[in-house]
């Protein structure tokens, strides 16, 4: 490992030019202030194959992290984050301990910045169209319901569609939302052409369209859709809906079956129904899927949280959405 050896005015300074010399894996291994007030760092950039040497000082097969990351480590570890991306989080905290602030509050800017967050801003002149797609009982339904209050709330039009017409229960479950909520509500029936003004009374910000849970039927009705309206006012958003309940295997598959549709971002839901706070956050972050909302809960009012960096934090440090 070659030690670079950086003297600047501040520790501020000095860390940014270990970070601008080494770019973000490097690690400082000692600090020093020099008569005068400068500061001498000596730093290091970590490799893929050192870092548990100079990360954890401790043998490959039984990785510790030093003292002042232990706690940090375990709480990670409680919600179930990965041991590669704690290893790298821990590292990153590791470079940044000389600033002075607590790991925890250095992780959770840590893993703040390297979540990707899918926005749905109104955009002038057109509606927005947010699709959910996922397994069946993932919560698209749920989810929508709980994106059209809290856009109502914000103040902005929003209008429901389903492709589901043909399950028994699926339009009335829709319906009675739409009704609750004073919502218009379209079915797009199968072999109806769409058109744009069949969908949307017009003047909406965002319609949010429902679908059937099998990727068999919505990926044709979708790509069908995305056809019908290419020249239309609209964008297209189809966002992939994740329970953090289920395996890794379960989301690499429903990755794989929507992916023709190219995935916008995704919905992580039921987050409250199991202490794995990490595996879909972490499923989102390897396969750059930009996380929309977070769900907790089947409450339309409280469980849904827009995806925000603090929150991605607090669920990977504190396990829980605030
Ligand atoms: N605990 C918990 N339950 C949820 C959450 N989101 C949805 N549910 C529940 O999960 C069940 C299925 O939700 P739906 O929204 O109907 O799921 P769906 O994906 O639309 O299902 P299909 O239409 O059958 O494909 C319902 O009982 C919801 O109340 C969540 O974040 N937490
Ligand atoms: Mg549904």
């Amino acid at each position: 490992m070659q030690i670079h050896r950086i003297r600047a005015a501040s520790l501020k300074e000095a860390l940014l030019r270990a970070r601008q010399t080494l770019g973000e894996e490097a690690i400082v291994i000692s600090q020093e202030t020099l008569p005068g007030g400068e500061v001498a760092l000596a730093v290091a950039r970590r490799e893929a194959s050192t870092v548990e040497s100079a990360v954890f000082r401790a043998p490959r097969s039984t990785p510790r992290p030093p003292a002042a990351l232990r706690e940090l480590d375990q709480r990670l570890e409680k919600h179930n984050v990965s041991e590669a991306f704690r290893l790298e989080l821990c590292a990153a905290v590791q470079t940044r301990l000389a600033e002075g602030a607590h790991p925890v509050d250095l992780a959770a800017e840590e893993i703040a910045r390297r979540f990707v967050l899918a926005r749905l801003a109104r955009i002038a002149g057109k509606t927005r169209i947010l699709t959910l797609v996922g397994s069946t009982g993932a919560g698209k339904t749920t989810s929508l319901v709980k994106i059209a209050h809290g856009m109502q709330q914000a103040g902005r039009k929003v209008e429901f569609a389903t492709l589901d017409s043909h399950r028994v229960g699926a339009v009335e479950q829709l319906r009675a939302f739409a009704q609750l909520q004073g919502l218009p509500m379209t079915v797009l029936k199968r072999g109806v052409r769409m058109n744009p003004t069949a969908l949307a009374s017009g003047g909406v910000d965002m319609l949010l369209l429902d679908t059937t849970g099998h990727a068999n039927q919505d990926v044709p009705l979708l790509m069908q859709l995305r056809k019908a309206l290419a020249s239309a006012p609209v964008a297209i958003d189809v966002q992939l809906v994740l329970p953090a309940s289920t395996s890794r295997r379960a989301r690499a598959e429903q990755l794989e079956l929507y992916q023709s549709l190219q995935p916008t971002g995704c919905v992580i839901t039921k987050l409250d129904e199991t202490g794995d706070k990490a595996s879909a956050l972490e499923f989102a972050r390897e396969h750059a899927l930009p996380v929309s909302f977070l769900c907790d809960g089947n409450r339309i009012e409280a469980d849904l949280h827009r995806a925000s960096g603090n929150a991605v934090a607090d669920l990977l440090l504190m396990g829980k959405l605030s």
